[in-house]
């Protein structure tokens, strides 16, 4: 039996990409191997089981091809729903990739009158979003690349994008929506390279629009894997530019396709650094999953449960570890070299640049400390595995 103590409550804050729950488990080499859960279905399950919010495009909510009325219908009937069953749309998005007139991409794309048509798609997609209330509305570029580097110049693609996304912010201020737009980095798959691959290369990217305040990123941990980098990293670099609006939680296999596994499923050390890293530095976002149950399964609940689950296991570890009185000794004398040098040169001054000059380094010393990483990192395994 597993434990109650882990159970997902409303303020725990988490939410799904439906379109996971959505997914009939089809993949390149094989059919489907059950049947769709329909929108609704997911999102009810979802608030039965204490999801706080879920995560949509507009199409896994409206088909493709609906006529204004279909969807006024479908908006009218889940707002009623959200209110009946107490859950939030958290984020939203546009599908720019699925229809073939995105094969080349949307904002990307080298024909004018296709980044005009994922535009206007965006702007209809922004209303609905603030139709339900939706405060962060992200941009993945699953289209936005090449396979053939002699068919575009990366910096024309890169002016494209922005002056979607400076006409797009332009918009939601006139509308006065109270939006903000979030990109998710990823550096290849369905392209064989796409734009924007790294949470750096967001960041840069940012600082380059019309309203950079308005801008902010959602990394992916799987994203982050199959570009052979650290997810703890990753996460942080962007909580530590103070633009982390959304995180895409899953598990990955480094350097692979895009695997979307359950959180917590494949690395629980990865897991568990990036658990502490949004617990001990307070972020206020949604605790967002983007993962897929597996082809085997026959429908998404055990999968939905196991996410949630796996992080409140993991809160619990964190506050273990924050606690603990080994781990936390062995930090402090990790941390607590040389105190009184701690702030000498914050501020630059001709005295402190006289000081530093003059300073006398004991090498030796320095460089003989003792860092005991080998059993801070065994205590960590210990606790993991709980038995410390
Ligand atoms: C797609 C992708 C995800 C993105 C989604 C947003 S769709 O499934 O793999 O990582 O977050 O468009
Ligand atoms: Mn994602």
């Amino acid at each position: 039996m597993l434990a109650s103590r882990f159970a997902p409550k409303r303020e725990d804050k988490f939410a799904f990409g439906i379109w996971g729950l959505q997914n009939r488990g089809r993949d390149p080499f094989g059919d489907q191997t059950r049947q769709e859960t329909p929108a609704l279905k997911c999102i009810q399950g979802l608030a039965e089981r204490n999801a706080f919010g879920f995560e949509f495009h507009d199409n896994d909510i409206i088909p493709f091809g609906s006529s204004a009325a279909q969807r006024d219908a479908i908006l009218t009937d889940l707002k009623k729903c959200m209110g009946d069953w107490g859950i939030k749309a958290t984020m939203a998005t546009t599908n720019t990739f699925y229809h073939p007139v995105f094969k080349d991409g949307a904002f990307t794309s080298t024909d004018p009158a296709i980044r005009l048509y994922a535009t206007q798609k965006v702007l209809n997609c922004l209303d609905i979003a603030a139709e339900l209330g939706t405060g962060v509305f992200v941009f993945w570029g699953g289209r936005e690349g090449v396979e053939v580097d002699a068919s575009k110049c990366p910096i024309e693609a890169s002016k494209w994008f922005r002056e979607s996304l400076n006409f797009l912010c332009e918009f939601v201020r006139a509308k006065k929506y109270a939006i903000k737009f979030s990109i998710e980095p990823k550096p290849n798959e369905p392209r064989g390279d796409l734009f924007l691959p790294t949470v750096g290369s967001v960041l840069a990217f940012i600082e380059t629009l019309q309203y950079p305040e308005m801008c902010g990123i959602n990394p992916e941990t799987a994203h982050i894997k199959i570009a052979g980098l650290n997810p703890y990293h990753e996460f942080a670099q962007a909580l530590d530019a103070g633009k982390l609006l959304d995180v895409h939680l899953n598990g990955q296999k480094p350097l692979r396709f895009d695997q979307d596994l359950t959180f917590g499923s494949d690395d629980l050390k990865e897991a568990f650094f990036t658990t502490k890293l949004l617990q001990d530095h307070k972020y206020q976002g949604t605790i967002g999953f983007d993962c897929h149950p597996y082809r085997t399964e026959s429908d998404p609940w055990d999968f939905v449960d196991r996410n949630m689950r796996n992080y409140n296991i993991m809160k619990e570890k964190v506050a273990q570890f924050n606690t603990n009185k080994e781990i936390q000794g062995l930090l402090g004398e990790i941390h607590g070299a040389n105190k009184d040098l701690v702030g000498l040169i914050a501020q630059y001054s001709p005295q402190t640049l006289d000081k530093l000059r003059n300073m006398q380094f004991n090498l030796e010393a320095l460089a003989g400390r003792k860092l005991r990483y080998e059993y801070l990192d065994q205590l960590l395994t210990e606790l993991l595995l709980g038995v410390l």
